[in-house]
């Protein structure tokens, strides 16, 4: 085959190269060799024993033209339909931008160009993780290529210049024929990623799929492959998750309706159907991103989408897994509810809880933020209407409101009115309607901004 070197991973002598190149069509191979080449030579691979110079004048043309048929081939023509409105109309709708966004992930990935994937640690982000990560699997059995891919775990809702750096750092060690790819699923859209935005940007092309409403002063939305269906009249129930995995139905027809769904159960989407297949999925996820180390071992910091398949393989660990997070749920909520405070809201009642109260030091699971969540519905179980959970925890606010009390109040106005009144005293404050979170800079300040919360809510 003759093509060109589109990637090399430096290695001490020579590297490992992808060779793109055509051979029937556009084709690329991973190829070791102690011989050193430069990115973009042509280049004769006979068999896999020889690595040559070549010199077709016009190979890269060649091969670029290829690229392109090829991308064309793949593109599955039809929009990806559930049999649900409004979450079908929505997807029609970023259809294109979708298409336009995988041209571009398809490019990078036959290319061998790094990949890196960024998925926020909680069952939306992860179950979108996971379809996109079938759905390259599925590609890869049907054509062949030598992907590059990366997948990292994003703790928290920013992307600062720390991630910026980290996933600078990640490609290094790689040359290519074009900028590395960068792919955001499920956090980031609030201005406390501008710093890495602007640090990632002249390195990586980005493509950005979230579904957080987006907050003043973002720069993201400026990202050519900014997607986010708050800007094509949906909201946050149409999940990062599924954005993810409708964009990966751009290019595989592969079956991860099980994940869409642990993603809708994880964000409390009203898509959610917790009767259907997803529900353990959405706890495993949410297990193993908030504790590692527990789930997986010692000192692990990151799961990978193959780290997940392994687990949902492994009936055993699986459901040894799952009594885990239920057993340990159910302790954390007994005790929550055991030490909250009620306060009046003016219709509604607040109930607040110190995560210090019930954390415990051998398990990082449940995170606050799950917690939360999962407290509220408790309470609106226990037949309280109309509930406000807020949970306290370090420099954090974690706030919930039940579906009720939704209609009439949106946490996004509290958080607004707090980052106003306190300005620099709030490092960051976002999430949706339902769900939010104000970060503070300096812990000690909480106790006052809990009882301004609380007396504007009055
Ligand atoms: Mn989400």
């Amino acid at each position: 085959m003759e093509g060109i070197i589109s990637c090399i991973r430096h290695r001490e002598r020579g590297g490992i190269f992808v060779v793109s190149g055509i051979e029937g069509g556009f084709k690329s191979v991973e190829f070791r060799s102690n011989r050193s080449f430069s990115v973009g030579d042509s280049v004769r691979l006979d068999g896999i024993a020889e690595l040559e110079p070549a010199s077709g004048t016009d190979l890269a043309k060649s091969v670029e033209e290829a690229l392109g048929k090829k991308i064309s081939s793949i593109m599955r023509a039809e929009v990806y339909r559930k049999g649900v409105e409004p979450l079908d109309s929505i997807t029609g709708r970023l259809w294109g931008r979708l298409e336009s966004a995988a041209r571009l992930f398809l490019r990078k990935l036959l290319l061998g160009v790094p990949i890196v994937i960024r998925f926020h640690n909680d069952a939306d982000g992860s179950g979108g993780a996971y379809s996109l990560y079938l759905s390259i699997k599925e590609l890869g059995e049907r054509i062949g290529f030598a992907p590059n891919t990366m997948w990292m775990m994003n703790r928290g809702v920013a992307y600062s210049s720390a991630e910026a750096e980290n996933d600078m750092l990640a490609t290094n060690g790689y040359s290519a024929i074009e900028k590395p790819l960068l792919v955001i699923i499920d956090f980031g859209t609030a201005a406390e990623s501008n710093s890495g935005i602007s640090s990632a940007k002249g390195k990586f092309d980005i493509i950005w799929l979230d579904h957080h409403p987006m907050t003043e002063g973002f720069r993201g939305t400026e990202l050519e492959h900014y997607i986010n269906p708050w800007n094509f009249g949906g909201d946050s129930s149409y999940t990062a998750g599924f954005l993810a995995s409708a964009f990966s139905k751009t290019f595989s027809a592969v079956d991860t309706e099980e994940y869409e769904n642990a993603s809708f159960i994880g964000d409390y989407s009203t898509y959610a159907d917790t009767g259907a297949r997803g529900n353990e999925a959405s706890i495993i996820f949410d297990l193993v991103t908030s504790d590692v180390g527990m789930a997986l071992g010692g000192g692990r910091m990151n799961v990978t989408p193959q780290e997940f398949e392994a687990i949902f393989a492994n009936e055993k660990k699986r459901s040894e897994l799952l009594r885990y997070a239920n057993m340990r749920l159910g302790e954390v909520l007994d005790a929550g509810i055991e030490s909250l405070r009620r306060y009046k809201g003016r219709d509604f009642e607040i109930f607040m809880l110190d995560f210090e109260d019930v954390r415990s030091d051998e398990s990082k699971y449940p995170l606050p933020g799950r917690f939360s969540s999962k407290l509220l519905d408790r309470i609106v179980a226990s037949g309280h209407g109309r509930v406000m959970v807020i949970v306290h925890v370090g420099a954090y606010l974690l706030m919930r409101l039940d579906k009720e009390l939704c209609k009439d109040m949106s946490l996004l106005d509290i958080i607004a009115e707090v980052k106003e009144r306190y300005g620099e005293g709030i490092e960051g404050g976002g999430g949706h309607r339902c769900a939010g979170t104000i970060k503070l800079r300096d812990k000690r300040n909480k106790r006052g901004v809990i009882n301004s919360i609380l007396g504007s809510l009055k």
